[in-house]
């Protein structure tokens, strides 16, 4: 391909909002341009990194027996009321009305319609296990899009869609495109790790992240410093047991602590640490109004809590209906005579003696409150998010954190879809089951972006081979010169039987020419200049820096070993 043919509008400075380095690079190296918060037109750099990253995952599917097909992204509000979902996703859910005014989904994602296409398509167990996926844009109105490509409203996704007679069946497909994400994100040159992550609300228990690890990742990965073990902080479960100390309870007493609201504020007060005191929550589940106590250093877990009652909505109660419910403002929160409230906690309440809670009352607080003989809780239960140096669930190693980016997710759904969808087949007994399902999602952009976040340096972009755009950028310093052109088109021509060859023939300086190259990041350079009349040539390899002078006669000898060592 040749240079002034393309569209490759690099800059020289850094776009003002673009926060991390892989939306600056993106942005810069000309492979994006924003149309909208949130909304980007993948300019031809982009398009042909994101088809390597496709073909990739076409191969890694079709290995495993998965067939590709495509749904539409326009999807009648009839499949999302019949899942029940269309109710339950609020403004995230971009929604529209054709010109007869019937309603539509701009789809986030495809349950409602591959498991409506298999209900009416599939009737006999014989059929199954059946495993679809497509490569298609997803919709969803994100209130705060940010960095670049990694939260965006209009985004690619590659979804993939399993039905099954059996839990086994779905447990061995999960298996393989577990296995498959594995060999897709190895591919693509990822340091990556593969996390135990939250079923969420799609139900179904068995859910698993494919984690890039990266320090702008909005995902917390809880990981044992010796064993295998990684979460998502919101799923790793707490394991430390906690010794209750037999010093004597001591008389409980109410003490003012005027404007002393936080744990902080009431630790220093009185002088004691935020471990002897208790933090009062109180959250709306549902509808229902649960307290929640956790001890002073540590907070609620709210996914847990979530998946504690298998709730739709759990979110802190608003000040004021604190102060209906148990009246008084949540600095001073407690569950001494907690009235009209079911009271829960985390096990590591249960070992606090002659401890700190709220008073329910405007600015006091207990002291030597103690569990059990001063208000009792209807649950202990596993409540906080689980915190660097507790011991790894595993029961090898205790617990670090690193940040990741989400780019594969994989589910066991169950059958979730097909009970509400009445999605069903007839068993060896005749029987009507409903399908037993599996999804199975890779951000195609997301994982592009996140490749420029694991390989770049302060010139630009460095690409795996894999999935680099182009294999070889051929600069010639000079076009108009007639034994560098002549060099350049005659190598272009040689070079492009093998690779994919980008020619820089524009008319251009030197330095700007190079450090577009660097920008865009092609594996290796081979610059035609002052030298070609002896038939040398200069080779950088990208990744290394390394730069040498070579003869035209060994130059694919030479390309063709490097990027086999890229
Ligand atoms: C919505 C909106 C946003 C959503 C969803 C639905 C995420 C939604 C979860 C999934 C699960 C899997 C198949 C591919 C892999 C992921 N955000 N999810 O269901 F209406 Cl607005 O998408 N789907």
């Amino acid at each position: 391909m040749k240079q002034s043919m393309m569209l490759i509008p690099t800059l020289r400075e850094v776009p003002a909002d673009a926060e991390i380095k892989s939306h600056q690079l993106l942005l810069r190296a000309g492979y994006i341009r924003q149309n909208a918060s949130g909304i980007y037109s993948y300019l031809p750099l982009a398009k042909r990194v994101m088809q390597k990253v496709e073909q990739i995952v076409r191969e890694e599917l079709d290995a495993i027996g998965a067939v590709e097909l495509f749904m539409p992204t326009m999807q009648p509000a009839e499949l999302w009321q019949e899942s029940g979902r269309w109710h339950s996703y609020g403004p995230e859910l971009m929604r529209l009305h054709d010109r007869h005014n019937r309603e539509f989904a701009l789809g986030p994602t495809h349950e409602e319609v591959i498991t409506s296409i298999v209900k009416d398509e599939i009737k006999s167990y014989k059929r199954l296990p059946l495993s679809l996926y497509q490569i298609q844009t997803k919709f969803r109105d994100e209130k705060r899009p940010r960095f670049g490509l990694l939260r965006g409203r209009e985004f690619i996704m590659k979804d993939a869609y399993s039905f099954h007679s059996s839990r086994e069946s779905l447990d061995e497909v999960y298996d393989q495109y577990y296995q498959a994400y594995s060999n897709i994100f190895s591919r693509c040159g990822l340091d990556f790790r593969a996390v135990i992550a939250d079923s969420g609300s799609i139900g179904g228990k068995g859910t698993h992240e494919f984690m890039v690890l990266s320090d702008i990742g909005e995902d917390t990965i809880a990981y044992s410093d010796t064993s295998s073990y990684a979460a998502n902080i919101e799923m790793a479960p707490v394991v430390t047991t906690y010794e209750r100390s037999n010093e004597p309870l001591q008389t409980l007493e109410k003490v003012l602590t005027e404007n002393q609201k936080t744990i902080a504020d009431v630790s220093a007060f009185l002088n004691v640490t935020a471990a002897e005191c208790i933090k009062s929550l109180l959250f709306k589940v549902d509808e229902k109004f649960v307290l929640v106590l956790v001890r002073g250093d540590h907070e609620v877990n709210d996914i847990k809590l979530k998946n504690m009652y298998d709730a739709d909505i759990v979110e802190l109660a608003e000040p004021e209906e604190t102060l209906k419910v148990l009246g008084c403002s949540i600095g001073s929160l407690g569950p001494v005579n907690a009235k009209g409230v079911e009271i829960i906690a985390d096990h590591a309440v249960k070992a606090i003696v002659n401890g700190i809670c709220g008073a329910n009352e405007e600015d006091y607080h207990y002291v030597n409150v103690n569990p059990e003989r001063d208000f009792s809780v209807s649950r202990y239960e596993d409540l906080r998010f689980i915190i660097e140096g507790d011991p790894s669930p595993d029961g090898e190693g205790t617990i670090l954190f690193a940040k990741g980016i989400e780019v594969g997710h994989v589910f066991k759904l169950g059958t979730k879809y097909s009970e509400a969808m009445n999605a069903v087949y007839l068993d060896e007994n005749g029987k009507a089951q409903p399908f037993i399902m599996g999804c199975y999602g890779i951000g195609i952009s997301r994982t592009m972006a996140s490749i420029v976040e694991q390989y770049n340096d302060e010139k630009g972009i460095i690409w795996p081979v894999a999935v680099a755009p182009f294999d070889l950028h051929l600069v010639a310093v000079n076009m108009k010169d007639e034994a560098q052109s002549s060099l350049a088109n005659n190598l272009y021509h040689e070079l492009k039987q093998i690779y994919d060859v980008l020619l820089d023939d524009r008319q251009e300086r030197p330095g700007v020419k190079f450090a577009d190259s660097d920008l865009i990041g092609l594996p290796v350079r081979i610059t035609v200049g002052k030298k070609a009349s002896e038939g040398i040539v200069e080779v950088k390899v990208r990744h290394t820096g390394e730069m040498f002078e070579i003869h035209q006669s060994e130059l694919i000898g030479r390309v063709t070993e490097i990027l086999s060592t890229l």
